[in-house]
Formats: structure tokens, C-alpha cells, sequence
């Protein structure tokens, strides 16, 4: 039996997110207290054993640890302001989603009313809350995270990322850009497999062998962009513009959406005119780290 005495601890928002982390922490047997702006989205997790805190000040006092999972910042501001006499001695976790500006001000904002604070991204959805795929990134003072990342695993798996409080929404924002990337990339396949009346089920399988495969050459190109030098080991840039122009016509000769082969080539063309051609394509990176069209 593990008679380690549990974190005692409060979650802020009981929407989707914040009820399936208040169940975590109570299937874990942490006292939970509990607050909503709603409060009968609290009622199952209080006949579980959650506490239903009166305010949101009662909230901030009764655990040793805060958990903020609202819509977005203006929503945190908007719970938190008038309370903000309480937050002295609190720590307080947020996990809300938003960009590295709006953690690194939230940061600052808590730290002014003598709050701990850690600001968090979720990388998951509420049904696999409380198990080890869920993953939690953290960014913030380090001894935060080492004095409560006990009580955090029984969340997820908990990746620290570093000091500066705006690291996990940076993380956040990045791994989206990857996500959409993907997704709109595999959509335009299946738009154009349709054409010629293939259906997406089949395409699935072929596309996440691709993915698979994309995938596995990033640590190198990463290394290139690291080293700032990008020899054409495998493929030059201009023959992928080749392929680029293919990837264009085939679609607008099928008439389905051709704006992200546009886009795709735009890019690359760019790096052609800024003599490139003969480089491989993470020398891109210098496309994609200036605003468009410069
Ligand atoms: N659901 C998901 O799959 C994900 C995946 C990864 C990241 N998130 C982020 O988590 C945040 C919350 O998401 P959610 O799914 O729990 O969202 P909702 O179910 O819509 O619940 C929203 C809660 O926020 C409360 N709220 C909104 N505005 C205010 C306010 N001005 N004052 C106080 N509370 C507010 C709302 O309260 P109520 O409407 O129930 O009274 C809910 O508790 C989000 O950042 C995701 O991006 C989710």
C-alpha cells in the first residue's frame, strides 16, 4: 500500500479538460477541491469526493496546488482578477491554452501578486487524461516543477521544457503548425485521389507510410538548419520545384482547391530566386523564418 500523503489540490474550470483532470487527481486519491463559473458541471465529480469550493478565492486556499483550464487567457484574467488579493502564498498551474506572449504576461502578472506559477500546454484529450500517453508540457521555474511534478504525473506524463514561461505554448503553437500541416496535407491527396474515384479509407494507409517515412528524415534536415549548411545529399531544392509544378497542375487541371500547392511552391520559388536551387529543402528554413515575401 502507498501511504505517501497526497498533494492536496484545486482545479479551476470544470469544462471538457478540467473535469477529466479533477477525475484524475481523485482516481489518483489527491483531495480535490473543486470550482466552475457553471457549477453544476461539478456534481459528478462531487459525488466522486471532490470538494465544491464556495468562490474562487475558497478555490485558491483550499489546495496546495491550482489548476487553471479555462477557454483562454481573457477568461483566466476575467476568474482571477477579483480575486487576486488571495493569490499570495498560491501556486498556481496554468493550462490553458494560448501563445508564449500571453503565458510569459500571465507569469508575470501572478508573480506581481506573489503567486507561483507554471504554465502548461496539454497534448491530449480528456478520455486519456490520467494515463502516461496524455503529455503535459511545462515551462517556469524549475523548483515549481520539481516540488510538483509528483502530483502532475497522476495528470499525464509531464515534459519540462525549461525556465521561460512562454516555452510550452511555444511548443503548443509548434506542434499545431504541425498537426494542420499534415492534416491539410493529406486532405489535398484525398481530394485529388477522389478525382479518379479512390476513396480517402484507401489513401489512409499509403499516406501514414508517407507521413512515417517524412518523418523520419527531420533529425537530419534538423542538423542541416542546426549547422546552417545544406548540402544536396539526397535531393536538390530544384527538383522538388519540378515536382512542385506537377503537384499544381494535377490540381487545378482536377479543379479541387489548388491554394496549398500554391503556397508550397510560392515558398520554394523564393528560395530559388535567392540562388538556392542547388541547396536541399530545409534551406527553406530561411523562407520561413521571415515574414512572407521578404
Ligand atoms: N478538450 C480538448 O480536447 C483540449 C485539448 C488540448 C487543450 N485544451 C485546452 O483546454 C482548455 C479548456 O478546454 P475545454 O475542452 O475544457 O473547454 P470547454 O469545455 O469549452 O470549457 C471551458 C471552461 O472555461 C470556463 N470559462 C470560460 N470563460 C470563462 C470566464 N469568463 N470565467 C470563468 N470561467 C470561464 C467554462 O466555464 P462554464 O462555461 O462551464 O461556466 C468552462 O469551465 C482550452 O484552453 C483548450 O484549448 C482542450
Amino acid at each position: 500500500m502507498n501511504c505517501t500523503p497526497k498533494t492536496s489540490v484545486t482545479v479551476l474550470g470544470l469544462g471538457l479538460m478540467g473535469q477529466a483532470l479533477a477525475a484524475a487527481f481523485l482516481r489518483a486519491g489527491h483531495p480535490t477541491t473543486v470550482w466552475n463559473r457553471t457549477s453544476a458541471k461539478a456534481d459528478a465529480l462531487v459525488a466522486e469526493g471532490a470538494s465544491l469550493a464556495p468562490s474562487v478565492g475558497a478555490a485558491l486556499k483550499a489546495g496546495s496546488l491550482t489548476i487553471i483550464c479555462l477557454t483562454d487567457y481573457e477568461a483566466v484574467r476575467e476568474l482571477l482578477r477579483p480575486s487576486e488579493g488571495e493569490l499570495a502564498g498560491t501556486m498556481v498551474i496554468n493550462l490553458t491554452s494560448g501563445d508564449s506572449a500571453q503565458a510569459r504576461a500571465a507569469a508575470r502578472w501572478a508573480e506581481q501578486h506573489g503567486a507561483g506559477y507554471l504554465d502548461g500546454a496539454i497534448m491530449a484529450v480528456p478520455p486519456v487524461i490520467g494515463t502516461p500517453e496524455a503529455l503535459i508540457l511545462l515551462s517556469g521555474p524549475q523548483a515549481h516543477h520539481e516540488k510538483h511534478r509528483a502530483a502532475l504525473g497522476s495528470l499525464a506524463t509531464i515534459t519540462y521544457l525549461g525556465e521561460d514561461p512562454g516555452l510550452a505554448a511555444l511548443y503548443d503553437v509548434a506542434g499545431l503548425a504541425m498537426m494542420w500541416s499534415v492534416l491539410n496535407a493529406w486532405l489535398h491527396g484525398t481530394a485529388l485521389l477522389r478525382t479518379a474515384g479512390i476513396d480517402a479509407a484507401t489513401f489512409a494507409p499509403f499516406a501514414q507510410e508517407l507521413a512515417t517515412g517524412v518523418a523520419g528524415w527531420l533529425p537530419g534536415y534538423a542538423e542541416q538548419i542546426d549547422r546552417g549548411s545544406f548540402p544536396a545529399e539526397v535531393s536538390a531544392l530544384e527538383t522538388d520545384v519540378r515536382a512542385m509544378t506537377h503537384l499544381l497542375e494535377e490540381s487545378e487541371a482536377a479543379g479541387i482547391n489548388a491554394e496549398l500547392p500554391r503556397l508550397i511552391k510560392a515558398i520554394a520559388d523564393r528560395a530559388m530566386a535567392a540562388g538556392h536551387g542547388g541547396e536541399q529543402y530545409p534551406v527553406l528554413i530561411e523562407e520561413f523564418s521571415k515574414p512572407a515575401g521578404r
